[in-house]
């Protein structure tokens, strides 16, 4: 017989792992740890995600007749990491080999290849064919040289699936339409009642075990609503394409209070295995065809599926652990306490947490322009950045959160990712959000008691890595307007960050001015 070993992000019926199992004689492992809670304090409604559809997908395999061994986290003979679980299921069931499927990161890769030792069983490692583009696959597209940056990597993916192709052409005479996805909110806009699902008793009861086990976690568990069955995601699916049409224009704007617009809000499905790339990026093609949906909407949405997404696994698998140990910005700072509470005068990143705390969400713009850019600007050491976005988001799995907050927000792979750094000053979340009206800071001056941080620290960045960036083609503008400026106003601005950097974590937030409301 042999033993499946399923892990929290593959419950996918298809997972490459079941393929060929034999009910009568197999058995399926999972394993509920505490090692997994707490590597990162994971937000109380990603833990709560993960063991509730793990728990439902057990049942469905059951419900097919395959013999599930399920070890809870309250099992008193718990050992509470995957390795001892592991062994303690290979004593229980004798198994001629342990199959699993390639998992998500690469801490756990190295434990896989360390069982066939450590516990004396053959492990077949599978590939994880969820995915358009094996990791072999990008290592011999991006260095055949032509694909080596996303857009062109992502047209190879339009070719090879031929989502949104006429024949050899892209749909609409362009691979890309972002230039026409860049809107911003009418003023005082109301987004669209979002579809979330009602916690069932399975659900209900995880989250009472996760309120008592890791209750002092960060987030709110009372506005759990996310999806954690695969009939339930393909209902959050089809709640996304209703709203397609305006995720198009809208997909970069933030307004106070509107935690989800016009998202997708599949991620942490998707994530976890209970819906698969191809089939919701066929959705939003299916959307298009039938005459429901632009192409800026669906064109924008596919290629954060079959583009970005794939892109960036294949720089994890490509890269690690070499990737994650680059610092090319020396960025040491630690993180401050305020992203863990919320308590700030800035109202773009108090509104951006205190979304974060209730969700354990925040859409694209948000962690890359709200809580990334103040990140990239203030020096934070990636590592401890990292930590925190693979902790808080829901969706948040290695492989795709390290590349996208390491390179794309940190620029700390020195451009793989990207070729300039993701840095901006207030003007642009002023443009893109209502965030800067009703803040307590000046988003127009750049020094002064009362200037927006993000001003100063954005030309303060500029300074510091001048010798890195001065010459970028892609930044030349903000260095002509930094060369124009005089010298006392350059000192004026390393002076305000300096000081600063020094109140971080105290009286930036004076009480009274806090909006999380604690
Ligand atoms: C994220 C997570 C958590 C919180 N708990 C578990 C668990 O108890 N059992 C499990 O099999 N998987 C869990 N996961 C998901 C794993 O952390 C994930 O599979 C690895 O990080 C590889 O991506």
């Amino acid at each position: 017989m042999r033993l499946v070993f399923i892990l929290g992000d593959q419950l996918t019926r298809g997972i490459s792992s079941l393929d060929g199992i034999e009910p009568t004689r197999d058995v399926v492992l999972m394993v509920e740890v505490a090692a997994e809670a707490t590597y990162v304090r994971h937000h109380k409604q990603k833990l709560v995600l993960v063991l509730s559809a793990m728990r439902h997908f057990a049942d469905e395999l059951r419900a097919e007749g395959i013999t599930v061994d399920y070890v809870r986290l309250d099992d008193p003979d718990n050992l509470q990491d995957f390795t001892g679980e592991l062994a303690r299921a290979v004593a229980r069931h004798r198994p001629e080999a342990v199959v699993v499927t390639h998992p998500g990161e690469w801490r756990v890769l190295q434990l896989m290849r360390g069982w066939a030792e450590g516990i004396g069983v053959p492990v077949e490692i599978r590939e994880d064919d969820r995915f358009l583009c094996s990791p072999a696959e990008f290592a011999r597209l991006t260095a055949a040289g032509k694909t080596g940056r996303m857009e062109y990597f992502y047209r190879e993916m339009r070719r090879r699936t031929g989502l949104l192709m006429e024949g050899a052409k892209p749909l609409g005479g362009k691979w890309n339409f972002d230039a026409e996805n860049r809107k911003a909110l009418p003023r005082g806009h109301q987004g669209p009642q979002r579809k979330r699902f009602v916690p069932d008793a399975l659900t209900a009861e995880v989250m009472a075990l996760v309120e008592a086990r890791f209750g002092d976690h960060f987030g709110r568990l009372d506005r759990f609503g996310w999806p954690v069955t695969r009939t339930e995601a393909l209902l959050a699916l089809d709640d996304f394409l209703t709203v397609l049409p305006a995720f198009g224009d809208w997909q970069d704007a933030m307004q106070a209070g509107e935690d989800f617009l016009y998202h997708a809000l599949i991620a942490p499905a998707l994530n976890i295995g209970l819906l698969t790339a191809l089939e919701v990026a066929q959705a939003a093609e299916a959307e298009y065809h039938a005459g429901r949906a632009p192409l800026n909407a669906v064109e924008g949405f596919i290629r954060q599926v079959i583009g970005w997404r794939e892109f960036v696994r294949g720089i994890y698998w490509t890269g690690m652990p070499g990737y994650a140990a680059t610092n090319a910005l020396n960025a040491v700072r630690p993180l401050p306490a305020f992203y863990w509470t919320g308590e700030t005068r800035m109202r773009c990143l108090a509104e951006v947490i205190r979304g974060t705390r209730d969700n354990a969400y925040a859409h694209h713009i948000q962690r890359l322009m709200v809580t990334g850019n103040f990140a990239l600007l203030a020096g934070i050491a990636p590592g401890q950045i990292e930590d925190w976005y693979l902790a808080v988001y829901a969706d948040a799995f290695e492989w795709v959160e390290l590349p996208n907050v390491h390179g794309m927000v940190a620029h700390a792979d020195g451009g793989r990712l990207g070729s300039k750094p993701y840095a901006a000053a207030a003007a642009y979340i002023g443009r893109m959000s209502d965030y800067c009206r009703g803040c307590g800071y000046d988003a127009k001056a750049r020094t002064g008691r009362n200037a927006c941080p993000m001003n100063y620290l954005y030309w303060n960045f500029l300074i510091t890595h001048q010798d890195r960036f001065g010459k970028n083609p892609r930044m030349a503008l903000p260095y002509k307007a930094l060369a124009a400026m005089g010298e006392g106003e350059r000192a004026a601005i390393v002076s305000e960050a300096e000081g600063f950097f020094a109140r971080i974590d105290g009286p930036e937030a004076p009480s009274g001015q806090l909006s999380l409301g604690v």
